[in-house]
């Protein structure tokens, strides 16, 4: 396993709530780099980047600070690529998810280069896959998907060296359950493969995950891109867009094991944390726990 390199990006302007540039410190505070440690894991953190401060202004154009979230994603875009340039394993602590714009497409341009094969979990409430047309709210937190395949300013959809970064069949959603109106339209029409959580009910999370996961090989990077509103708020309430319904606890560690078990994980996004919605950094450390998992840390059954 190359040695994990932590990333902070202290930031919240893709978001609706104030609060998620807390959370590369919430994440370290709940010990972050001694649980991968514990692990047997080498661990760099080399500190938070910079960005622009959030001016919290209304949308311009559907668009909520969109030159902010062009500046903070191309750190993020430079920063990933760097860590995968000297064989690191990117762990970035966000910061809103608009910043899986930048880290996606510097893993896609990553892979290209190195004839990988890329595979991404989105593991999320929503689908992010709205435009400046459809946006109910304006913020890019809710677009980075649909800016990935292409779909969004051109600002944002050549920040890496192609455009679009990834095709829609190189990326699975695991528990979707809240996507609007016209981005439902838009990701039927581009064939998104969406594991929702009426889904995973009717079939069970590990046979979800077994098909999720079913066309690795040898050859694939596998990026997870972790938004912990994906868990259910009643265990995970430090978020700002909280949905009912999603994974429990249980559930929740089943998916972390399983991709474990792939070995295949090569990069990683740990965003949307919000202690501003936290109790006592409870969503942090959980967040932490489920990270161990994902690095191979299991129950009894497995040493
Ligand atoms: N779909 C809603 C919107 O676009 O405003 C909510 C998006 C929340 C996005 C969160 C982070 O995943
Ligand atoms: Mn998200
Ligand atoms: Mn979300
Ligand atoms: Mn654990």
């Amino acid at each position: 396993m190359s040695m994990i390199r932590l990333i902070g990006a202290p930031t919240d302007i893709g978001a609706g709530h104030r609060g998620a540039s807390m959370g590369p410190e919430a994440l370290r505070v709940a010990g972050i780099v001694e649980a991968l440690r514990d692990r047997g894991m080498a661990v760099e953190d080399l500190g938070n980047l910079s960005g622009p401060m959030n001016p919290w202004k209304p949308p311009v154009n559907g668009y909520r600070h969109l030159p902010q979230v062009v500046e903070w994603n191309r750190a993020v875009y430079n920063a990933v690529r760097e860590a995968l340039g000297e064989a690191r394993l990117p762990v970035l602590l966000g910061g809103d998810h608009c910043l899986g714009l930048g880290s996606i497409a510097a893993v896609a341009d990553h892979c290209r280069l190195h004839g990988k094969k890329l595979l991404i979990l989105w593991l999320d409430a929503h689908a992010d896959f709205n435009t400046n047309q459809i946006t109910p709210s304006g913020n890019v937190h809710g677009m980075p998907v649909a800016c990935l395949c292409g779909i969004g300013p051109p600002e944002l959809t050549q920040i890496g060296d192609h455009c679009p970064a990834i095709q829609p069949e190189q990326i699975r959603q695991i528990g979707i359950r809240s996507v609007d109106a016209g981005e439902k339209r838009l990701v039927h029409e581009m064939k998104l493969d969406i594991y929702d959580m009426r889904y995973i009910d009717e079939i069970g999370i590990k046979r979800a995950m077994e098909e999720a996961l079913s066309d690795l090989d040898d050859n694939t990077h596998l990026h997870v891109s972790f938004d912990v509103d994906f868990l259910d708020p009643e265990i995970a309430p430090g978020v700002g867009t909280t949905v009912p319904g999603g994974p429990n606890y249980r559930e929740a560690q089943l998916v972390m094991e399983m991709i474990a078990d792939t070995n295949r994980m090569a990069s990683l996004d740990i965003v949307e944390l919000n202690p501003a919605y936290d109790d006592h950094n409870r969503t942090a450390r959980l967040a932490v726990d489920l990270v161990e998992s994902l690095f191979g840390k299991s129950t009894l059954m497995r040493l």
